[in-house]
C-alpha cells in the first residue's frame, strides 16, 4: 500500500477519490424500522437511497486503517429517522472512530445489556470502543455525514442486529428527537 491523500468535502461529506461505493436503499433494510406498513410503502413508491458509504479501500489487514465516509439523507420511516443498518465488528476486538462532518445526527450502541447514544454533529469526535455494535442515523433537515476510521481487518458482522434488533430506536416527537426503547420499556426524552 503506497500513501496517499484524499479530497473531503466538508460541506457534502464526500469523498474523493474512492474506490468503493455502497448505495443503500430502503428496500434493503426490510424488518430494521419499527413500522413495517411505512418501510413497504416507502420501499414500493420510488425506494429511496437511504446512506451511501464511499472508501478509499486498502487491504484487509490488522495494521492498516480502513477510512471512509458515511452520507445519510433526510427522511422518516414513519416516525423514525433515516439510519444504517448498524454491525458489530466481526473481530469483535476492534474499534472505531467517527468524526462528524456536516449535518446532525445520533451515534447509537449497545453491548451485553449496556447502550449508548451520543449526539453527533460537525466536528464532534465519537469513539466506538471494542465490542460495541453502532449504527447511525440522521435527525435533521439536511444530509448528515460524518469519517470512520477502524482497523482492515475489523469486517462487518449484519447478521446478529437482523437477528436481534438494535435496543435502542430514535423517533421525531413533537419537542424533537427522542430515544425510545424498541423492547417496549418507558420512552425517555434526549432533549
Ligand atoms: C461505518 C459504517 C457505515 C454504514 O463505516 O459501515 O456508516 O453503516 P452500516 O455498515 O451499518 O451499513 C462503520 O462503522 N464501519 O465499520
Ligand atoms: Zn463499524
Amino acid at each position: 500500500m503506497e500513501p496517499f491523500a484524499l479530497a473531503l468535502d466538508l460541506v457534502t461529506g464526500r469523498l474523493a477519490p474512492h474506490t468503493s461505493r455502497t448505495v443503500r436503499r430502503i428496500s434493503e433494510m426490510s424488518g430494521m424500522y419499527a413500522d413495517a406498513d411505512a418501510h413497504e410503502q416507502l420501499a414500493g413508491t420510488g425506494d429511496p437511497v437511504v446512506y451511501e458509504v464511499l472508501q478509499y479501500d486498502v487491504p484487509f489487514d490488522n495494521g492498516q486503517l480502513v477510512c471512509c465516509t458515511t452520507v445519510i439523507y433526510a427522511g422518516l420511516v414513519g416516525e423514525e429517522y433515516f439510519m444504517t443498518k448498524g454491525h458489530f465488528h466481526e473481530k469483535r476486538s476492534t474499534g472505531e472512530v467517527y468524526l462528524g462532518i456536516s449535518g446532525h445526527g445520533y451515534l447509537l450502541m449497545f453491548v451485553d445489556g449496556r447502550t449508548a447514544e451520543l449526539e453527533m454533529g460537525p466536528g464532534t469526535l465519537a469513539y466506538v470502543p471494542p465490542y460495541w455494535a453502532h449504527r447511525t442515523l440522521n435527525v435533521g433537515d439536511e444530509p448528515f455525514s460524518f469519517l470512520a476510521v477502524y482497523p482492515g481487518d475489523a469486517g462487518h458482522d449484519y447478521r446478529t442486529i437482523e437477528r436481534t434488533g438494535f435496543p435502542r430506536r430514535v423517533i421525531r416527537a413533537a419537542s424533537g428527537p427522542i430515544v425510545v426503547s424498541a423492547f417496549g420499556e418507558t420512552p425517555r426524552s434526549i432533549g
